[in-house]
């Protein structure tokens, strides 16, 4: 199955098969106060730092929220993607919890956006899918709905049976769906990153849609964030992962790596490539 995503010209396309779509995650709030402070004073110079240097890292789809107390994103997300429009050419990842900011920035987005997210739960679903159906976006689709987030692989798998059918019944396409089996942060629950690689397990085999998930999530409270992190993404990978949301700084040299070891990088083109672009 073959997602395809747009900037203003340039396609990207995230197939089941891979290679790996690498979402690049840096444009957020979250422990970035720099990006709260200069987005304050109106100026999106650090925005644009932040996407400039994920693209050169190996970001093929920049993840961009813009999400902090105190912000009106319905307004603020739009002008950010405006923003980085008129620099770059790299499909968007619009990422807010609120339906509103994400339909003014699909109003002004060129080409075809990724929304994340939609859940499993009714009002989500009731709000968002009409609005992707509307823009011709594509959507992450959340295995988590009004019973919370289950630690059942089956159950959340069949959470996203019921976001692909229902996007069915809206007129979405199934490539146009992408799956996030919700990576948890494997120190408060040592079970955690278990039941998310099986959940990509089954995903893969019984749905074969694209999936993705936030890669750093599981290690949230932990000593060397990097090196735990390698080890599931390979392991992710492996099961069906296909375009995570990641740091591209710390991650693309695994994923080159990844795709290698899994036959998808003849005569270690990329490898050898990114390799060099580093030196
Ligand atoms: N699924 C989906 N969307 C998501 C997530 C997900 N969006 C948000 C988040 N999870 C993924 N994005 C981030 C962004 C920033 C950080 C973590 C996840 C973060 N970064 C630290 C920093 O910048 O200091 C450290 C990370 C690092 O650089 O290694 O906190 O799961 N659909």
């Amino acid at each position: 199955m073959q997602t395809i995503l747009k900037g203003k010209t340039k396609e990207v396309i995230i197939n089941t098969g891979g290679p790996v779509v690498i979402i690049g995650e840096c444009i957020n709030p979250t422990r970035r106060k720099k990006l709260v402070s200069t987005l304050q004073e109106g100026s999106f110079d650090y925005v644009l730092e932040l996407a400039e240097s994920q693209i050169k890292a190996g970001a093929d789809v920049l993840d961009v929220n813009v999400g902090f107390p105190g912000v009106d994103d319905v307004m603020l997300l739009p002008e950010t993607v405006k923003v980085l429009q008129s620099h770059f050419d790299v499909p968007l990842c619009l990422d807010s919890p609120n339906p509103e900011a994400i339909e003014a920035a699909l109003k002004v987005a060129a080409g075809k956006c990724l929304i994340n997210s939609v859940n499993g739960e009714e009002a989500s679903m009731k709000s968002l899918l009409p609005v992707a159906r509307e823009y011709g976006a594509a959507i992450i689709g959340l295995c988590m709905d009004e019973e919370g987030i289950t630690h059942d692989p089956e159950k959340r798998l069949a959470v996203a049976e019921k976001i692909i059918s229902r996007a069915g019944s809206e007129g979405i396409k199934p490539e146009d769906i992408i799956i996030d089996p919700l990576a948890m942060a494997v120190s408060a629950d040592p079970k955690a990153c278990m039941v998310t690689l099986e959940t990509i397990r089954l995903v893969h085999n019984k749905l074969g849609h694209n999936i993705t998930q936030g890669a750093s999530n599981i290690s949230f409270g932990l000593p060397d964030r990097e090196s735990l992190n390698a080890a599931y993404m390979a392991m992710s990978i492996f099961n069906g992962l296909t375009c995570p949301i990641a740091n591209p700084e710390k991650i693309t040299a695994m994923v080159r790596a990844a795709d290698l070891v899994l036959g998808r990088d003849d005569f270690a083109v990329r490898f050898v490539e990114y390799f060099q672009s580093r030196q």
